[in-house]
């Protein structure tokens, strides 16, 4: 179907370009034109993201590697360690494998050195000895690839001014190719992983040893597949580590990520699954994108389900009555029993954050158990009890729902354009001077209605929002005792809070997780919005509360009241001009709906982002502290600040950005609508005795386009 409308909306443009002087176009015509020629050269249906998001060493790319049916494509961490960025792979028609390496320029990897330089440097009062682990390890390894051995005990300028190792290329990414896979895995995998040949002191002059360097300054990896029989065409995998990054650009990069994805896999080990609580964290990361961005759909996969000790797994068994014998039984009893207790754990965080009726709460499946491992092996599983078969057919329904809709909207336009060419040649008119002004009134007043419909929409967050205000200043005592103490057992912290302090609360560390002051002290406000914000915003035809409706029923009664014009001018149902009106609204609203959806995410976000501009002074001051005490002293300034800036009013203002944000999206709507409905009217009202130009007869492409969208309806109702 999308190569037939592609094909017909090519053969309308050539035929209209043909057709027409390429000069003195009138405004009408010029805008059919562009509308084509938008349609025309929109280069494939957009990519549908599927986020792989989990820490390192989680399976990740293991499991991406096995869904795409080549074992060994993606660089897998092993032993050795990786360099965790966010790898984005796309298919494409393409016949050739291309991985295009993005690095930071020099002024993103200053900023980070800076950082890297306070985390690495040693206080009077510390004195630790031996292996270096963790962020402050990962610290000085970067360091030492850049500016070689024993730099980090340089301080910060001293190495502004030093050269690098390596060189960083003028263009900022280094692109590699290959006409197999494993060959560019070859290729992927010295760039990423983080050897640092510790005897090498010269600057890397051959190409192996810059290769072998460039770590610490890339920022993302772009890969591109060429087509594979099991991923359609258009689906987009990103692998996503589970922290952030402290770099600030990496870290705007994975949270922009993670908001583009329409789908999220939370990935996690089966060993870990269990006990640790890094999962929901990330579970919790994913529901936020639920709600600020173009998530829609969440499973938890938990992966090495082949890892099983037979004898250990019988001695702790609890269930009894059914004897097991075989590894093979006992990892598919684990597997179950796995998956009920986290599709119970994960419903109940989901219930607290959505509306008890949305969609995703009533999916079948939230957790899938995989071994990508016993995939290739088949040892004791079969392919299929690897899942990871469902998987891919999970990936196919995906990709086919959301195609569905894009192919619709698409036809949708096109048809939307031919029936305005056809428009434009009728001498037929449906709606005189008089009926035209009636039509304006009315669509005014409609607008006008709806305005006040979404005022009252948004007005249901006031009362939680004020709830949650009250929430956050009784609770703010925890939030810090809990960020800004952790250091029990663990020397470091006062570095990680040097760095939390430095980057304006916010700080990706590798021990600790992710530290977010600013969300945390705007949690509870989140924990009394939620459901309702989620309600406001759902996509799905939800409650009379939410926005959707409200839009809905405008274009319902847009669309009667044009019907009803039409009855009273007494034109045929099919009257093009009748079909144009009632086609375009459509076009209209739906294009306002996915505007709407980006700009959910400013609203969403507005909280923590008020709170730092609010605390940013005092970060500041904090991170100026040095010497004895310093993380004492570096608490007691943020406690102190943030508990004065409570009480002028630190989360009413917060309250306060997001009903602005509310209020500004609101306006939007209000001014597109009247915006593009004046033009539907303005071209709809045109027609052949006022244009100067004749178009050609359409009336194949017509017939071609109607065919397949009616096609397209029935596909979608049944
Ligand atoms: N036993 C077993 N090991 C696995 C499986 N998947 C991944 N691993 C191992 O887990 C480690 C980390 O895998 P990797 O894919 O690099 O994780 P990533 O960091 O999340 O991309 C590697 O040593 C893999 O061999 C699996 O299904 N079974
Ligand atoms: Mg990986």
């Amino acid at each position: 179907m999308e190569s037939r409308i592609r094909k017909v909306v090519n053969i309308m443009y050539e035929k209209l370009t043909a057709s027409l002087p390429q000069e003195n176009m009138s405004d009408e015509i010029k805008y059919l034109m562009n509308r084509l020629l938008t349609l025309k050269t929109k280069s494939s249906l957009d990519p549908i993201y599927i986020g792989l998001f989990g820490s390192t060493g989680a399976g990740k790319s293991t499991l991406f590697n096995a869904i795409i049916d080549q074992q060994f494509f993606l660089p897998v961490s092993g032993s050795e360690a990786c360099t965790s960025c966010i790898v984005q792979v796309n298919n494409t028609r393409g016949e050739n494998y291309e991985a295009k390496i993005h690095l930071l320029s020099l002024e993103e990897w200053k900023e980070e050195l800076k950082n890297l330089v306070e985390l690495v440097k040693k206080p009077e009062e510390e004195e630790e000895e031996g292996e270096e682990e963790g962020d402050v390890g990962e610290a000085v390894q970067k360091i030492q690839a850049l500016y070689g051995k024993d730099a980090e005990t340089r301080p910060y300028g001293d190495l502004l001014r030093a050269k690098l190792l390596v060189n960083i290329p003028a263009k900022k990414f280094i692109l590699l190719k290959a006409a197999q896979a494993k060959e560019l895995s070859d290729k992927l995998d010295s760039f990423i992983r983080c050897h640092n040949d510790k005897d090498v002191e010269e600057p890397a002059q051959d190409d192996v040893r810059t290769k072998m360097r460039l770590w610490p300054l890339i920022k993302y990896v772009e890969v591109t597949i060429p087509k594979s029989d099991v991923i359609p065409e258009g689906v987009v995998f990103m692998d996503i580590p589970g922290t952030g990054d402290y770099n600030s650009k990496r870290d705007e990069m994975w949270k922009e990520s993670i908001n583009k994805c329409s789908v999220i896999w939370v990935i996690s080990d089966i060993e870990r699954v269990v006990g640790d609580k890094v999962h929901e964290v990330l579970l919790t990361e994913s529901i936020k994108a639920y709600q600020g961005g173009m998530c829609s759909d969440i499973a938890l996969v938990v992966t090495k389900s082949d890892k099983l000790h037979l004898k250990e797994y019988l001695r702790e068994r609890k269930v009894n009555n059914i004897p097991i014998e075989t590894k093979h039984d006992a990892i598919l009893e684990r597997n179950t029993t796995v998956k009920v207790k986290k599709s119970r754990g994960m419903k109940k965080k989901l219930e607290k954050t959505l509306p008890s009726d949305s969609e995703i709460l009533h999916k079948p499946d939230l957790v899938y158990t995989v071994s990508a491992k016993e995939y290739w092996r088949e040892k004791y599983l079969t392919k299929e009890e690897t899942e990871i078969p469902k998987l891919r057919e999970y990936v196919r329904n995906i990709y086919l729902k959301e195609k569905k809709q894009l192919l619709m909207d698409y036809v949708t336009q096109a048809l939307g354009i031919v029936l305005l060419a056809e428009n434009f040649n009728s001498t037929q008119d449906m709606v005189n001077h008089y009926r035209q002004n009636d039509l304006e009134t009315f669509v005014e007043e409609r607008i006008k209605a709806l305005e006040k419909e979404i005022e009252k929409c948004f007005a249901q967050l006031e009362q939680p929002l004020n709830e949650g205000v009250k929430k956050a200043k009784s609770s703010h005592q925890n939030v810090y005792s809990q960020l800004l103490t952790r250091d029990t057992g663990y020397q470091g912290f006062h570095r990680t809070l040097k760095a939390v302090c430095q980057n304006n609360g916010v700080y990706a560390s590798r021990i600790f997780a992710r530290i977010d002051l600013n969300s945390a002290l705007a949690q509870p406000i989140y924990d009394k919005i939620n459901p309702m914000f989620a309600n406001i915003f759902r996509i799905q035809r939800g409650t009379r509360s939410s926005l959707k409706p409200c839009l809905d029923m405008f274009k319902d009664s847009v669309q009667e009241k044009i019907r009803d014009v039409g009855k009273r001018s007494k034109v045929a149902n099919d009257n093009c001009k009748l079909k144009f009106f009632i086609e375009e609204t459509n076009i209209i609203l739906s294009t306002l709906e996915r505007e709407i959806l980006k700009k959910k995410l400013d609203i969403y976000q507005s909280l923590p982002l008020s709170i730092q501009s609010d605390l940013q002074p005092y970060y500041k001051e904090a991170d100026k502290i040095q010497g004895q005490q310093a993380c004492k002293k570096m608490r007691n300034i943020l406690k102190e600040n943030i508990e004065r800036e409570m009480n002028r009013g630190l989360f009413e203002r917060a309250k306060e950005k997001m009903k602005m944000r509310l209020q500004e999206l609101k306006n939007m709507i209000m001014t597109r609508l009247r915006m593009d409905i004046s033009t539907m009217l303005k071209l709809a009202l045109s027609h052949r005795e006022e244009l100067s130009e004749r178009l050609p007869d359409f009336q194949n492409e017509y017939t071609e386009i109607e065919r397949i969208h009616v096609a397209l309806q029935r596909m979608r109702r049944s």
